[in-house]
């Protein structure tokens, strides 16, 4: 473990996230420092390493492994070359800026994801996170007791017509073709609200922009009501705000967290690259399992530009 000895960990907000100094990412890193990374990992939600440059997508690749099983998007074909990279480019319809946890809307959604930045414009474009288990935790007893019972349904089912976000950057077709094969397949999921932290035990929130509706109630009053969680989590005080750079890469438990792409730049180019490591279902509180359907042959509404 003597790579750790200059090792520095800076918290980069008061609830969220940390900038680790002193590693410098590949896939021959040594158990100790591994072992080091996914320490951070859980107890900041999100970690950051600056000026990874040296990293090209398999090395990407070869990181990620060393933090679990990649796995590739359900519905979004992999960056030509790799098996597992998803690129999110602003040129074609990449803009992720609705609060989401990755691919909630399926059982096993992702434990975790890698991303790191290609093209970054001058300004603009930063990402920021939110943290699911403080949200929990400082909701008012009652509300978190009310949380503790119910379960959503979570689906990549989406209207593209009424996302007027892709429209305006893909044009009407372009936002018709993208979002048709996002949702390809269409996967619905129920989620308890509140999950255990496979790893920390923390109760954290299960919701985001896959989130459609709360089981028993209508669909006005899911809305509300997660329009309203959704705020609890999304509060300022709860979130970190990142500025990237070019070799930026940025780690966070999808377990633990939502996050936002802040569309600010305009039709500057902005390009990321993101690997996924496996999740686990999630469990309930009382030990109940989320579940999938997928629906075959469905027709394809199409979908959010959130991944
Ligand atoms: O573009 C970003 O900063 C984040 C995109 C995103 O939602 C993701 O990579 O999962
Ligand atoms: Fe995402």
């Amino acid at each position: 473990m003597s790579e750790q000895e200059q090792v520095k960990v800076t918290p980069a907000a008061g609830r969220i996230g940390a900038i680790i100094e002193g590693i410098t990412l590949s896939g021959d890193l040594d158990a100790g420092t591994v072992g080091f990374i996914r320490e951070q990992l859980l107890k900041h939600k999100v970690i950051f390493f600056r000026g990874q440059n040296h990293l090209d997508n398999a090395g990407q690749e070869e990181f990620t492994k060393l933090l679990g099983t990649p796995v590739a998007h359900p519905t979004v074909k992999s960056k030509e070359g790799t098996s597992y990279v998803l690129e999110l480019d602003s040129t074609h319809g990449g803009r992720a800026n609705v609060w989401h946890t990755d691919v909630t809307f399926v059982d096993a959604y992702p434990a975790a994801s890698i991303l790191r930045g290609i093209v970054i414009p001058e300004a603009g474009g930063d990402t920021v996170w939110a943290n699911t288990a403080a949200a929990y935790e400082l909701l008012p007893q009652e509300l978190r007791e009310l949380a503790d019972k119910l379960w959503v349904l979570h689906s990549n089912e989406f209207d593209y017509a009424a996302s007027s976000r892709a429209v305006s950057t893909l044009g009407k077709e372009g936002a018709k073709k993208y979002q048709d094969s996002f949702t390809s397949t269409i996967y619905e999921t129920e989620h308890p609200l509140v999950r255990v932290h496979p790893e920390t035990g923390e109760r954290t929130l299960v919701l985001g922009g896959f989130a459609k509706r709360i089981n028993g109630f209508s669909a006005a009053d899911s809305a509300r009501l997660i329009s309203l969680l959704q705020e609890h989590i999304t509060s300022l005080e709860n979130t970190v705000r990142w500025r990237w750079a070019e070799g930026d890469v940025a780690v966070w438990d999808n377990r633990a967290t939502q996050h936002y792409a802040v569309n600010d730049y305009g039709d500057q180019h902005r390009v990321v690259r993101r690997v996924t490591i496996a999740g686990e279902v999630p469990v309930s509180i009382d030990g109940r399992k989320s579940e999938t359907s997928v629906i075959p042959g469905a027709v394809p509404a199409a979908a959010v530009s959130a991944k």
